[in-house]
């Protein structure tokens, strides 16, 4: 388990860096999955901020409205409860630290000790009541769909197809979990090292549909333990998307720019942060 001293070790508030290493300690465990729940933590930040319409302002991480029904049972939520879990000893020893700061500082946390790029980070969110007013469910993706589902679902956040290319390199993190989400399986060998992996294996593989009872996804043909979505083959079929593919594959550098601009901007959808403040 979590080492106890580091995670219950109090701060001042305002001390990021105190929270920050009490992340990082609960991080690696060798009982869960592939040993970290870095990726887990990641999906979390980015469903808690994933909400959001740009048209009206309404949803994002501010408020960490998934701590309640329904958002915390929505299909797309599924599993998202062991992340929650996972940072309550971090809430107690740091309980000046609003939820919603701490759940998005955890994914940037996840990603930087996982070898990914430093992603501009800065506190400022809130969390709304229980009753506050939760988004209507089926603004997350669906990972059954293709290219204009891609361009609907994040561009309703205010997201270009550069930016659906770079977030979707995430995958290279992590697995699907059939009790979760009814996929199974990782997208790379490294799932809890953040890398451009996930670009290479999408272009390098032949992937086939998997012969099997659960729903669409593809394996690749040769070893048949690397999985993509029908979503995730969107960025091959689609042009646009495949040039930032290719792009990315060559280019880890790129990548990693791109993304942490892109992660950066999507923990801060909706949030009121003064006009004057600075990134940490
Ligand atoms: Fe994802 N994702 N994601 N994803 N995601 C899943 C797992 C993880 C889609 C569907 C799924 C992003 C985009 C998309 C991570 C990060 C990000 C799973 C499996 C499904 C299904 C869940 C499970 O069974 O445990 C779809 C569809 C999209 C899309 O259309 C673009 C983005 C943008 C991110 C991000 O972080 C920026 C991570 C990490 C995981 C691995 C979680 C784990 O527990 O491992």
């Amino acid at each position: 388990g979590p080492p106890a001293l580091l995670t219950s070790k109090p701060s001042t508030p305002g001390d990021y860096a105190a929270v920050r290493q009490s992340i990082a300690g609960v991080l690696d465990n060798n009982d869960y999955d592939d040993g970290s729940y870095g990726p887990v933590l990641v999906r979390l930040a980015w469903h808690a901020s994933g909400t959001y319409a740009k048209k009206d302002g309404s949803g994002g991480s501010n408020g960490a409205t998934m701590r309640f029904a329904p958002e915390c049972e929505w299909a797309a939520n599924a599993g998202l409860a062991v992340a929650r879990k996972l940072l309550e000893p971090v809430k107690a020893a740091h309980p000046w630290i609003s939820y919603a700061d701490l759940w998005t500082l955890a994914g940037v946390v996840a990603i930087e000790e996982m070898g990914g790029p430093v992603v501009p980070w800065r506190p400022g969110r809130s969390d709304a009541p229980d009753g506050a007013k939760i988004v209507p469910d089926g603004r997350l993706p669906d990972a059954k769909q293709g290219a204009k589902h891609l361009r609907d679902i994040f561009g309703r956040m205010g997201f270009d197809d550069k930016d659906i290319v770079a977030l979707s390199g995430a995958h290279t993190l992590g697995r699907c979990h059939p009790d979760r989400s009814g996929f199974s399986g990782p997208w790379t060998n490294a799932p809890t090292t953040f890398s451009n992996l996930y670009f290479q294996e999408l272009l390098n593989n032949k992937w086939v549909p998997k012969k099997w009872d659960g729903p669409l996804q593809y394996e690749d043909a040769k070893t048949q333990s690397l999985m993509m979505l029908p979503s995730d083959m969107a960025l091959l079929s689609d042009r646009t998307f495949k040039k930032y593919v290719n792009q990315y594959a060559k280019d880890e550098e790129a990548f990693f720019k791109d993304f942490a601009v892109a992660f950066s901007k999507l923990l801060e959808l909706g949030v009121p942060f003064p006009a004057a403040a600075a990134k940490a």
